[in-house]
């Protein structure tokens, strides 16, 4: 079968053999770690003394990777489930043990970031250069009146000013609310008055694929009469040459440029000791309903959490090893993975400010052969996109660097974890495909390369000192089948609450099954292996005939079929059958969705999982709508489906997406 629809140079036997091979590899079901990857960290102590007892396990591990400046001589303390506290009367600073202590063993000349901008600009921050900047930038902040618990709000594109702003909260125990750089200032708002943010931290303007975006009018024009936030922190990333000629405007008394407040700041900032369960920051969840949470994590106890599980999951070694998140620093990702995980391990990474797209389709494969990158940590859509777009891109670069790959964010279909493991791994990395949620903090579930077969599509198996579980509807636990996901002990980097919401907090999370077991959200099934595989969010089982179907289980056979790009599948009420499966598709380049191609999926579908499974429609679809963060958002697409007046629009990526589809289904009705 070949999928050009090219003419002359497209590469279409190499397409076709390599639709051929991921077509066998389908097949597979496990694969062995593969051989010529050696682990660094071995973790088969911390797989018994994990087991034996998870408590004594997390305090052994809390002073073996962290600093404290208190020790501390209590753990956990579970008296008042669900507000748990661990290493209460200990005390240390996160920015100290991601910065200072590695300066401290003579690393300061070590790269911390090698950040790359999408017009080829690059700039090179050293532990020792980050750590200056922390310093005064905290000095900084205390000369505006911020001091410990106050709330400072961070809204800024992925520039290593960023990293410095986190850092320097930290420092002097602020707590920062980081809102993703795309989200509209609207939303900005509505985050920092929530959260009663004193301080805000912007951009003049953002880049984003050749167009510059005047972040700080848009900001002012939101967030003028909002009386708690006292001081804006404007950092000059473009200048008045890239905002059309002039400087980005700035209210007396009110406004400060970064630059100048941290050129004039004391350089000196001793690094403030922190109670183990003082707040370290709040993050407004992705969630698809409506009204954000306000995640709240506390500081050893996060921090023990994301250094512990990055070492083991990315088996880095600080020395040599060049690690790439691709995700952005306004998500837990970019949080655990992009700044706090790898910093404390003093391991070095590549910030990225730009699309993946632009200006090629070869941006990312690029920097990796640039950078010699060796992991890389990026999303299924992500994935997805680059299958979309073909092996010829990344075929234009040596990959040889990748020795680990990961994903995360939300099920990768089988198809998806194979052309990255072929394509991109060259076959030879390990993926550790990592469960896990901004309120878990860390990666739960994720194999431990090296140690871990896979299975394309699972997660695995829980990491040492995590315990994810099934339970039926009913609460009993399940060894085998499909249930419903919850943790049954408390971890060191779990939420402590929603913030200034302890009510909602227990509501969401611990009234289900009682204040001790947390409810993840999501659904999953556990092999007779003992391996999880997350369908999805409960909210996304659909129920046709009394068979729970996972949309992400249909889905994943759709995108299968060599045609397609992505699909998205939700339910639409059916008199017949309760719900009826709609899928949203996205077939490859040049792929036309006539008749033909209908029958031809709703049989592929039917051969895969059941022909109760079959789509009862299929709607053609250019784009699907998507968070931010690549989710990809199924209430609207259920609006759609059953023709109701389109929701809230305003989290999406690319609100038109909406608007074409609508339009198109309203038409073919
Ligand atoms: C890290 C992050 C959490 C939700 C989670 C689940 C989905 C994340 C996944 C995954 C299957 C994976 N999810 N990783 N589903 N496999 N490897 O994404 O946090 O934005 O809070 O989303 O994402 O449904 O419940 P967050």
């Amino acid at each position: 079968m070949s999928t050009t629809d090219e003419t002359d140079t497209s590469p279409a036997p190499v397409t076709g053999r390599l639709e051929a091979e991921l077509e066998r590899l389908l097949a597979v079901e496990s694969f062995d770690p593969p051989a010529g990857f050696t682990r660094r960290h071995p973790v088969e102590n911390d797989v018994a003394a994990a087991a034996a007892d998870p408590v004594t396990f997390w305090a052994d591990k809390a002073r073996e990777l962290l600093n404290w400046d208190r020790p501390f001589t209590t753990v956990l303390n579970d008296a008042n489930p669900p507000f748990y506290k661990w290493f209460e009367d200990g005390e240390l600073n996160l920015s100290a043990n991601c910065l200072d202590r590695h300066v401290a063993a003579g690393r300061g000349d070590r790269v911390a970031f090698h950040w790359a901008g999408e017009e080829g600009e690059r700039r090179v921050i050293t532990y020792a250069g980050l750590l200056d900047e922390t310093q005064r930038l905290a000095n900084g902040l205390r000369s505006l009146g911020v001091g410990k618990g106050d709330v400072v709000g961070i809204f800024l594109p992925m520039i290593p000013q960023v990293a410095a702003a986190m850092l320097a909260c930290a420092r002097i125990g602020a707590v920062h609310n980081v809102v993703f750089g795309g989200f509209a200032p609207s939303a900005v708002r509505e985050r920092m008055e929530v959260s009663d943010a004193k301080v805000l931290i912007t951009v003049d303007g953002a880049r984003r694929k050749g167009r510059t975006a005047p972040v700080k009018a848009a900001v002012d024009a939101e967030m003028g009469d909002l009386k708690s936030l006292e001081r804006i922190l404007v950092v000059e990333a473009v200048g008045a040459a890239g905002l059309g000629g002039e400087r980005a405007p700035m209210t007396p008394g009110r406004d400060v440029w970064y630059e100048e407040l941290v050129a004039a700041a004391d350089p000196v900032c001793p690094p403030e000791p922190m109670p183990a369960e003082a707040p370290l920051f709040i993050l407004y969840s992705s969630g698809s309903t409506a009204k954000p949470k306000g995640i709240l994590h506390t500081t050893a106890g996060y921090l023990l959490g994301v250094t512990y599980t990055y070492r083991t999951v990315f088996d880095i070694d600080p020395a040599t090893d060049i690690y790439w998140c691709s995700a952005d620093v306004g998500w837990i990702t970019g949080h655990s993975y992009i700044i706090y995980g790898p910093l404390s391990n003093g391991a070095t990474s590549v910030m990225y400010e730009g699309a993946p797209d632009y200006p090629d389709f070869d941006a990312w494969w690029k920097l990796i052969d640039e950078y010699k990158v060796t992991v890389f940590y990026t999303a299924p859509t992500a994935i997805r996109s680059c299958m979309k777009w073909g092996a010829e891109y990344p075929d234009r670069h040596d990959l040889s660097s990748l020795r680990l790959l990961g994903s995360v964010g939300e099920p990768i279909n089988p198809k998806a974890w194979l052309w990255y493991q072929q394509v991109i791994g060259g076959g030879r990395c390990p993926v550790v495909d990592t469960w896990w949620q901004t309120e878990t903090g860390a990666i739960m579930i994720s194999p431990v390369p090296g140690v871990t077969s896979t299975k394309p599509g699972s997660a695995t198996k829980p990491l040492p000192g995590f315990s994810p579980a099934l339970l039926t509807e009913q609460g009993q636990p399940l060894s085998e089948g499909v249930g419903v996901l919850v943790v049954t002990q408390p971890w060191p980097s779990m939420l402590r609450t929603l913030y200034k919401d302890d009510d909602r907090f227990v509501e969401t999370y611990f009234s289900r099954f009682g204040p001790t077991t947390y409810l993840v959200g999501d659904a999953a099934r556990l092999d007779a292996d003992g391996y999880f595989w997350i369908i999805g969010r409960i909210d996304d089982v659909i129920n046709v005939s009394g068979h729970r179907l996972s949309t992400a289980e249909v889905e994943s056979a759709i995108v299968a079929h060599e045609a397609v790009a992505e699909s998205a599948v939700v339910a639409q009420a059916d008199e017949q059958t309760g719900q009826a499966i709609v899928a949203f598709v996205t077939l490859t380049g040049g792929r036309v969705g006539d008749d033909a191609m209908v029958a031809e999926l709703r049989d592929h579908v039917a051969a895969r999982i059941g022909k109760l499974a079959r789509p009862k429609r299929i709607i053609w679809a250019d784009d699907l709508p998507k968070t931010r963060s690549g989710k990809i958002m199924r209430r609207l697409l259920r609006d759609v489906a059953e023709g109701r007046a389109l929701g809230d629009v305003t989290t999406l990526r690319d609100p038109a997406v909406m608007a074409a589809l609508a339009s198109k289904v309203a038409e073919a009705d």
